[in-house]
C-alpha cells in the first residue's frame, strides 16, 4: 500500500469538493456545509493547508445561532439539489436563528471542539492557531452551553437529541422502536433526490423519510423551543451524542487553558455530564452502554458502534475498557475473519444489512473514533491494525462514503471528504506511530 500517493489522492478530492470557504461532504449528494463534516474535513485540512482548515470552522460557525446551536445544515449558494432544503426548515420561526445564513434547525455529532484542537495541534504556526483558538472560543463555549444547559431537557445532566438526523447515524436500527410507534396523521409529502443520485437500496426507505419530515414538521411548529419536551415525537439521550460532547469539552478546557482563559463552567458541566453517563447509560446487567428513549421511559438495548464510542472518554474503568474492546477486536460483533472492520452494527443483529447505510457498513469516521478510543486507553497495537485495515480498505475501494464489510465494496458517494480528510489523519498516526516498519 503507498501511503504517499493514499495521501495525495485524499487531497484532491478535499480539493475537489473545496467550495468558498468551506468543503461540500460530497459535490452532488450533500452540497452544502454540513456540522460534523466539517469538523472531520478540518482535522484533513491541517495536514497540508492550515488557513483552509481554520476557515472550514469559521464558516460553520456563521451559521451558529443566538442561542449557541451550530445547525447540522448551513446552506450555501451553489448550485446543487438537495431536500430538505432551507426553505423547508423556516429556522426564522425562532428569533434565534441568523439573519445572514440560511441553516436547518437541528444540530449534530458535537465533534466540533475536538477538532478545533486537533487544528491547534496540528498546525505548524502556533501563533496564528492560537488567534484562530482565540476567535472561535467563545462561539464554542456557548455551543456546549447550549447544549448542556438548553438540552438537558429532563435535567439529568444529559443532552437529548431530537430527530435521528442529529445523531448523523440516521437509519440507525437504535430508532427503529421510536419511528415505528410514530403515526403520521396527515400524509407527509416527501421529495427526495439522495435515491436520484444513489440507487435506493444503499439509502434509507421512503417511510424513513416520511418520518425524518414528520419529526421536523413538529419541531418547526414548536418554534425550535422546547420546553413542552414530552409533546415531541424523537427525544433520546444518545450514547454517542453524549460521549462526543463530553470529549469535545476536553477539548474545550485544554482549549481554555492555552489561551489563558478560566471558566468555571467548563469543569461543572465536565462532571455532570460524566456522571451522567457513567451512571445513566451504562448497562452493568449488559456491560454496555445503551441509549435511553425518553419518551418511552425505555432503554434501547441494541448493539451498535455507536454503543462503543464512550471507549475515547478518560471516565471508563477496566470492566468497562474490556467490554468495549472485546466487541471491537476480529472476529468478534462488528469484524467479521475474513472481511474489512467494523461494521457499523452488530454483524449478528437481525437488521444488519450490508449495503444499507447506517445499518452494516463500514464507515470511516466511525472507525477512526475507535481508533482515538483504543489510542486513549492505551491499545496502541490494535489502534494501528484498525487503522492499517482502514487504510487498505481505502486503498482499494476509493474514498467512498461507506463500504461493505464483507466483499469492501464502496457504496453512497465516492469522493467523500471525511473519508479523505481521515485517510491523512490516519496516514500521518501511522507514519508517526512505532508501528511504521511493518505498516508502510
Ligand atoms: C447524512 O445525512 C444527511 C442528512 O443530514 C442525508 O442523508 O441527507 C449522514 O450520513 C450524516 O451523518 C452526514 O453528516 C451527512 C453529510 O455527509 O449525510
Amino acid at each position: 500500500m503507498q501511503l504517499k500517493s493514499l495521501t495525495q489522492q485524499a487531497i484532491q478530492v478535499l480539493k475537489l469538493n473545496h467550495y468558498k470557504h468551506f468543503t461540500k461532504p460530497s459535490l452532488k449528494l450533500y452540497p452544502h456545509q454540513w456540522n460534523w463534516d466539517s469538523a472531520f474535513i478540518a482535522i484533513g485540512l491541517s495536514y497540508f493547508d492550515e488557513q483552509r482548515a481554520q476557515e472550514e470552522i469559521i464558516s460553520l460557525l456563521k451559521g451558529q445561532w443566538a442561542n449557541g446551536m451550530i445547525p447540522h445544515i448551513v446552506y450555501s449558494d451553489s448550485s446543487g439539489e438537495y431536500f430538505p432544503d432551507a426553505n423547508f426548515w423556516e429556522s426564522e420561526k425562532n428569533s434565534d436563528s441568523p439573519q445572514y445564513r440560511l441553516t436547518s434547525g437541528i444540530t449534530q455529532q458535537p465533534i466540533l471542539s475536538f477538532a478545533a484542537l486537533r487544528v491547534y495541534q496540528i498546525s505548524k504556526d502556533k501563533k496564528k492557531a492560537e488567534n484562530f483558538l482565540e476567535k472561535i472560543f467563545s462561539n464554542l463555549f456557548s455551543y456546549h452551553k447550549f447544549l448542556l444547559e438548553e438540552r438537558d431537557l429532563t435535567g439529568e445532566g444529559l443532552i437529548c437529541t431530537l430527530h435521528p438526523w442529529e445523531s448523523g447515524l440516521d437509519n440507525s436500527p437504535r430508532w427503529d422502536n421510536i419511528l415505528e410507534k410514530i403515526k403520521l396523521t396527515s400524509p407527509t409529502k416527501i421529495r427526495r433526490v439522495d435515491n436520484k443520485l444513489i440507487d435506493k437500496q444503499y439509502r434509507p426507505t421512503d417511510k424513513d423519510y416520511s418520518i425524518y419530515f414528520h419529526i421536523a414538521k413538529v419541531l418547526k411548529k414548536h418554534n425550535y423551543q422546547y420546553k413542552d419536551y414530552l409533546k415531541l415525537p424523537f427525544v433520546v439521550q444518545d450514547v454517542m451524542f453524549n460521549s462526543l460532547a463530553l470529549l469535545s469539552l476536553e477539548a474545550l478546557k485544554e482549549i481554555s487553558i492555552i489561551i489563558q482563559k478560566d471558566y468555571e463552567e467548563i469543569n461543572n458541566w465536565h462532571n455532570k455530564l460524566s456522571n451522567a453517563i457513567n451512571s445513566i447509560l451504562w448497562s452493568e446487567e449488559h456491560k454496555q452502554f445503551y441509549d435511553f428513549d425518553v419518551i418511552s421511559g425505555e432503554v434501547i438495548n441494541k448493539l451498535t458502534l455507536a454503543n462503543c464510542i464512550p471507549l475515547a472518554l478518560n471516565l471508563l474503568d477496566k470492566v468497562q475498557i474490556e467490554s468495549i474492546v472485546n466487541l471491537i477486536s476480529k472476529n468478534n460483533n462488528f469484524w467479521s475473519d475474513n472481511g474489512f472492520p467494523l461494521s457499523s452494527i452488530s454483524l449478528a443483529s437481525p437488521e444488519f444489512n450490508p449495503k444499507n447505510y447506517w445499518r452494516g457498513p463500514v464507515w470511516i469516521n466511525m472507525n477512526w473514533l475507535i481508533i482515538q478510543g483504543l489510542e486513549t486507553q492505551g491499545f496502541n497495537g490494535l489502534a494501528a491494525k484498525l487503522s492499517y485495515e482502514t487504510l487498505h480498505l481505502i486503498s482499494k475501494n476509493g474514498f467512498y462514503e461507506y463500504f461493505d464489510p464483507f466483499t469492501g465494496k464502496g457504496y453512497g458517494t465516492n469522493n467523500f471528504s471525511w473519508t479523505a480528510a481521515l485517510t491523512i489523519d490516519l496516514v500521518k498516526t501511522i507514519q508517526t506511530s512505532d508501528n511504521i516498519t511493518h505498516y508502510s
